[in-house]
């Protein structure tokens, strides 16, 4: 069983995100089923549009399977590990590429897979409950979904900020970095899907009948405290600005990145900056191969152990350990038998 609804409710294929427990975490049997669901809306004539939303309050998708992800690593099962990512990196190409309005309803979470199944389409409409980020540096892991591509693109370095501390933006501030296309009240909501779904208007007009005009933004200014340090071109400059800026915004993104996996931040630095010059085919692609790397390397299981698992949130990363840092663990001496001599 699918934790996916694929409905057709008048003129729009509808996809509905039905796994509440995980939040809506998407798993292969939904990467699957969602991926068939588009080819069919996009061969019925009587599909004029495609409605992305979640059938629960709160959340629109917390992002991959990724306990899943850490239970076939721990057991070796890499392959079935990378047929999940590669699915997924399908299923996106798809969506950007798609011939028919594709239109997100955020009402909730939205982050590493959520962001995936939502910004390659073109309309993504936020509520004031959306809230989106890319945090996979916690779990040892990189923005993926394409984000190597949306997130150098971003204004204001704002990718850089979000993808390498995780930070969750909402409302004027994911509007004004082109995270959502449009704003909306949950209250308009069942309306706008009413209007999407049986009036003979453009999917454009419908949208715009139910969304706001955008006014002053002043948390744009609380935004730049949080990212102007991410124009600096290493980690380090990046740490140092931070630490030298001294603001809650700073100590804040300071306090995730020491967080973080520092294998993973190096991987997304270097990611996000090769991503800008590339197309989003090209970007799915070096995230593939960084994935088969990150399986591959202890701090992910460690990550999702400390965030998804145990929720200690005090992960102890396999490489932050100097002994371990840029070296084959063969070259270091077998602490055991070293500890059997003394
Ligand atoms: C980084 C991530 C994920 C995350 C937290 C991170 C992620 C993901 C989830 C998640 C959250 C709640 C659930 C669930 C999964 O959290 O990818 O099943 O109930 O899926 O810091 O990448």
């Amino acid at each position: 069983m699918s934790h996916v609804t694929i409905e057709k409710i008048g003129r729009a294929g509808v996809i509905g995100l039905d796994r509440p427990k995980a939040l809506n975490a998407l798993d292969l049997g939904m990467v699957e089923t969602i991926a068939s669901a588009l080819d069919d809306f996009e061969a019925d004539p009587a599909v004029e549009l495609v409605i992305v939303r979640s059938n629960h309050d709160k959340m629109f998708c917390a992002g991959g399977d990724m306990r899943r992800i850490r239970e076939l690593v721990l057991e070796n099962h890499f392959e079935e590990a990378e047929h999940f990512f590669r699915t997924e990196y399908a299923l996106i190409l798809r969506i950007k590429s798609y011939s028919k309005p594709y239109v997100s309803l955020i009402d909730g979470i939205c982050m590493g897979g959520g962001i995936g199944l939502s910004m390659h389409g073109k309309f993504r409409i936020a509520s004031e409950n959306a809230l989106f980020a890319m945090p996979e540096t916690a779990i040892g892991f990189i923005p993926d979904v394409g984000g190597s591509h949306i997130l150098p693109r971003m204004p204001h370095h704002a990718g850089y900020w979000m993808g390498l501390t995780g930070a969750r933006v909402k409302n004027f501030d994911a509007h004004a970095l082109g995270l959502s296309t449009h704003m909306t009240q949950e209250a308009s909501l069942h309306s706008l899907f009413e209007e999407l779904c049986y009036s003979r208007a453009a999917t454009e007009t419908a949208i715009e009948n139910h969304c706001g005009v955008l006014g002053f933004q002043e948390s744009i200014l609380g935004l730049a405290a949080s990212t102007s340090c991410f124009y600096q071109p290493t980690l380090c400059s990046i740490e140092d600005c931070l630490t030298k800026s001294k603001s809650t915004k700073t100590n804040e993104a300071l306090r995730a990145l020491k967080l973080a996996s520092p294998r993973s931040l190096q991987e997304t630095l270097s990611l996000l900056k090769r991503g800008v010059g590339s197309t989003l085919k090209t970007c799915l692609m070096r995230e593939f191969e960084a994935v088969q790397r990150a399986i591959r390397h202890p701090d992910l299981a460690e990550g999702v152990r400390a965030v998804l698992v145990d929720k200690d949130h005090t992960p102890v990363w396999p490489s932050a350990d100097p002994r371990l840092a840029g070296h084959k663990p063969s070259k270091f001496p077998d602490l055991s038998s070293s500890q059997a001599m003394l």
